[in-house]
C-alpha cells in the first residue's frame, strides 16, 4: 500500500465519532422552554461545533432575551448538568458506523490520531465509548481559549503529537471546524454534505465502509506528494 503523506489525523467528536448533537438539543430545548422559547432542530444545527457559552448567546439572541453574565453562567451550568445526565447513556455501540475500524486502520499504518473537540465533556464521552486509549492526544474545550473557526484546538493537537500542521488532516462536521483546520494550514475533510461543507478538501458522508485504501487514494488527489 502507498505511504501516507499525512502523519496525523485529528477527529472532531460530536458529529464525527458520535452523534451527541441530539443530547445537546434536548438539553438546550429544555433550557429555552424555561424562558418561553421553542428551539428548533434547524437552529440546533447552527450550534454544532460552537462552544457552550456561544451557543447560549445565540439562543438568547434568537429568543430576544437579555440576561446578566451571572444569569448566563447559571443557565449554561443547568444546561450542562442535563447534558451530562444524558451522556451517561452513551455506550461503545454509539460510535458512528465505521469510524472505530477506520481509526484502527490509521494506527496500524503508523498514522497518529488526535481528538480536537470544542466540548468540555469530550473526555467523559470518549471514556463512555471506550476509545480514549486509541488517541495519541486529546484536545478538548477545557484546553482552549479560542473557539473554532480559530485553529487553536487543532494546532494544540499537532503540538502534542510533534507533527507539522502541513502533515495533518482534520475530519470535521461543522463548517466552522473546516474553516479552523484550513486556517491552521491543515487539510480538511468534511463529514456531511457538499452543500454545507463544500469548502473542505473533500467531503465524505461518513466512515461506513470507508477504508484506509479509499482515504489514501483521495489524499493523492488533493495533495501533491
Ligand atoms: P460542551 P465538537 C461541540 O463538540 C458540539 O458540537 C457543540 O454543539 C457544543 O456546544 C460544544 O461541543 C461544546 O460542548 O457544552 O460539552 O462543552 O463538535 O467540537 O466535538
Ligand atoms: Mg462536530
Amino acid at each position: 500500500m502507498q505511504k501516507s503523506p499525512i502523519s496525523l489525523c485529528i477527529f472532531d467528536l460530536d458529529g464525527v465519532i458520535v452523534d451527541t448533537a441530539k443530547y445537546h438539543y434536548i438539553a438546550w430545548k429544555r433550557l429555552a422552554a424555561e424562558f418561553g422559547y421553542d428551539l428548533t432542530e434547524a437552529q440546533n444545527e447552527k450550534l454544532k461545533g460552537v462552544s457552550r457559552v456561544q451557543s447560549l448567546n445565540h439562543i438568547l439572541d434568537w429568543a430576544g432575551v437579555t440576561k446578566t453574565e451571572e444569569e448566563k453562567t447559571a443557565l449554561a451550568t443547568r444546561k450542562n448538568n442535563w447534558y451530562v445526565e444524558l451522556i451517561q447513556n452513551v455506550t461503545p455501540d454509539d460510535a458512528l458506523p465505521g469510524v472505530v475500524s477506520f481509526i484502527h486502520e490509521l494506527k496500524q499504518a503508523g498514522i497518529k490520531v488526535a481528538l480536537g473537540s470544542a466540548s468540555k465533556n469530550a473526555r467523559v464521552i470518549l471514556d463512555k465509548l471506550e476509545l480514549s486509549s486509541l488517541f495519541d492526544a486529546i484536545v478538548d474545550g477545557t484546553m482552549t481559549v479560542k473557539s473554532k473557526p480559530d485553529p487553536e484546538v487543532f494546532l494544540k493537537g499537532t503540538e502534542l503529537t510533534n507533527t507539522s500542521p502541513h502533515a495533518s488532516l482534520v475530519f470535521e462536521d461543522a463548517a466552522k471546524g473546516i474553516d479552523a483546520a484550513l486556517a491552521g494550514g491543515m487539510l480538511a475533510v468534511g463529514i456531511g454534505t457538499e452543500d454545507q461543507l463544500g469548502h473542505s478538501d473533500f467531503v465524505l458522508p461518513g466512515f461506513d465502509n470507508y477504508t484506509l485504501s479509499d482515504f489514501l487514494k483521495q489524499l493523492t488527489r488533493v495533495k501533491q506528494v
